[in-house]
């Protein structure tokens, strides 16, 4: 039985026989081949998304939640504390529930996605909303928990990081071997981060050949790293990229051109659409910050050569349940019929 990402790749994290691994049985996600996208974008190349959503609270964060909650349980600490446009605030507090800890959340008021506010609430943690947005409730965390004992589980936390490069380790072992390109959704900067160190170990270990050029896609207007400086008023529907000053900026930067990668914005047009034809071609789900990785393959198709020899892996880093209002607000609505034959079947004459 898979027993969570800590367990299994105890050899390649901070670990020791004593830690007390805190785990939901995270990871171990299906890598599913895309069928139908990459025949509409004539793209040759064989293309998979790597479905994060089918974690234990519907995210890839429950990686370093993981580890991170394992580490301040080790240490001891009683509570744990993050900011958050959501998914972080749905990982810490499931894990800190688990551990037996308390969880202490800080969200921009209004903008997060329903899922995740009712997950927060719904594992009891203390959820605080600010008028201001995720960088500003950020430097609040950091502030306090530098000053109180509490343990901040943000990305800037190094143990998010070494759980969530598992995900890179996942993938070359599904595959065998490095994709040759990985794209992804940026907004603290933290899971490019991640994945790039994960890639990066195992080619060091000689368990892939190669690393994949590192493609990250921030949505055009919370486009800090694109742009080349913090936006103060971050603003798109991918709610959980609504972030103008990342904290992992430079290793962001760093996996890009070590790589000889990109980051580049794609609008929240290219994104809706990009969730929409996942959902509708393919029959996977996911929430809208997570199609951002798709809709920047779609946007780089034409001038990259994605030939039938290479491999693309695109991160699907939420679980498209997280968002329902805005899924709903994209689809043609339900048809109202009366409850008998002659309705119903008008409905689907035009399939037979
Ligand atoms: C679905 O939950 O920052 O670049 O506070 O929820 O590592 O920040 C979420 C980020 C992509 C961006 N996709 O990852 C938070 C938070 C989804 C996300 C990202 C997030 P990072």
């Amino acid at each position: 039985m898979w027993k969570g990402l800590v367990h299994e790749y105890r050899e390649f994290l901070p670990v020791t026989d004593e830690t007390p691994i805190v785990s939901l049985n995270e990871g171990n996600t299906p890598l599913i081949p895309l069928l139908h996208l990459p025949k509409r974008f004539g793209i040759e190349a064989k293309w998979y998304v790597k479905y994060e959503g089918l974690n234990p609270t519907g995210s890839f964060k429950d990686r370093g939640m993981a580890m991170a909650i394992t580490k301040a349980k080790e240490k001891g600490a009683k509570i744990v504390m993050c900011a958050s446009t959501g998914n972080t605030s749905a990982a810490a507090a499931a894990y800190a529930t688990r551990a037996g800890m308390a969880c202490c959340v800080i969200i921009p008021e209004g903008k997060i996605a329903l899922g995740k506010l009712a997950q927060a609430m719904m594992h009891g943690a203390t959820v605080l909303q600010i008028k201001g947005n995720f960088d500003d409730a950020l430097n609040t965390v950091i502030e306090i928990t530098k000053k109180y004992p509490v343990e901040l589980v943000n990305s800037i936390n190094p143990y998010r990081i070494e759980g969530q490069k598992t995900g890179a380790f996942e993938i070359i072992d599904a595959l065998g071997d490095a994709p040759d390109f990985h794209s992804i959704p940026v907004g603290n900067a933290g899971n490019i981060t991640a994945y790039w160190k994960g890639y990066t170990e195992f080619f060091d270990l000689k368990r892939a050949t190669k690393r994949p050029k590192m493609m990250g896609f921030q949505a055009a207007g919370s486009a800090p790293i694109v742009l080349g400086h913090p936006v103060k008023n971050p603003e798109t529907i991918a709610t959980a990229i609504r972030i103008g000053n990342p904290a992992s900026w430079k290793q962001a930067e760093a996996a890009r051109d070590e790589s000889g990668g990109l980051i580049e914005s794609v609008t929240d047009e290219e994104i809706t659409e990009a969730q929409q034809l996942l959902a509708g071609l393919e029959g996977v789900f996911c929430e809208p910050a997570s199609a951002a990785s798709i809709a920047g393959i779609i946007k780089k198709c034409s001038s990259m050569s994605f030939g039938k020899d290479k491999v693309i892996v695109s991160v699907l880093t939420g679980n498209g349940l997280k968002d329902p209002n805005r899924a709903i607000e994209i689809s043609p609505k339900p048809i109202g019929v009366d409850n008998n034959l002659t309705s119903i079947l008008k409905h689907l004459e035009s399939h037979f």
